[in-house]
């Protein structure tokens, strides 16, 4: 959890001088490297990711708007 309440996630590999770097969820596959092997950014893990957070937008969306109606 960073200062300003949005909790934070360790990239999986540290720097070259062994410095862990954090990053909030949405520099997830933001296209900018934020992690230092660019993990963050993996167009693998990224195909997945953004497919499941189109889903879940959509779900999200839905539940709002029947709360709303
Ligand atoms: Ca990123």
């Amino acid at each position: 959890m960073s200062g300003d309440g949005n909790p934070k996630r360790f990239c999986p590999s540290p720097t070259g001088s062994g410095e862990w770097h954090c990053i909030e969820d949405v520099e997830l596959c933001d296209g900018i490297s934020q992690c230092p092997n660019q993990e963050d950014e993996s167009p693998t893990h990224c195909l997945f990711y953004n497919a499941m957070k189109t889903h879940l937008d959509e779900i999200t969306k839905f539940i709002v708007f029947k709360n709303l109606s």
